[in-house]
């Protein structure tokens, strides 16, 4: 099933990209609730974390690299990776996203 993200990688709707490579992408979130709240995305239409195979494997050890990466990019050493795997997760695009947040405390547990 087709998302807003797959139009986004597709370049059909705009995003502020801040990492591409072949089998990943990193945009700002447009709904951010850090300072720093970019996702990171695999290009392979993966759902969540709660479908993910074996053969998804190598991608999503990827894409938590990337999430490092651009959040040390940005100057943050500290941050917060989430992933929401189904709707009573929180999750609202189903295709695999990691929010990686940063640039102020955060709390535990989560709401
Ligand atoms: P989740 O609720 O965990 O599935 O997170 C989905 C996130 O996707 C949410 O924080 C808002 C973000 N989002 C939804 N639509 C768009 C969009 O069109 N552009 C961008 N940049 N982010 C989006």
């Amino acid at each position: 099933m087709s998302t807003i993200f797959d139009k986004i990688i597709n370049r059909e709707i705009p995003a502020t990209i801040v990492h591409e490579d072949e089998v990943s992408l990193a945009f700002n979130d447009i709904n951010p609730v850090a300072p720093f709240h970019v996702l990171v995305i695999p290009k392979r239409p993966i759902v969540a974390v709660g479908t993910m195979t074996e053969e998804d494997e190598a991608v999503v050890g990827h894409l938590l690299r990337v999430c490092r990466l651009v959040a040390n990019a940005a100057g943050h050493e500290h941050f917060r990776v989430a992933s929401n795997s189904g709707a009573p997760a929180g999750q609202s695009v189903f295709h695999l996203h990691f929010h990686v947040l940063a640039g102020r405390d955060f709390s535990w547990p989560p709401g």
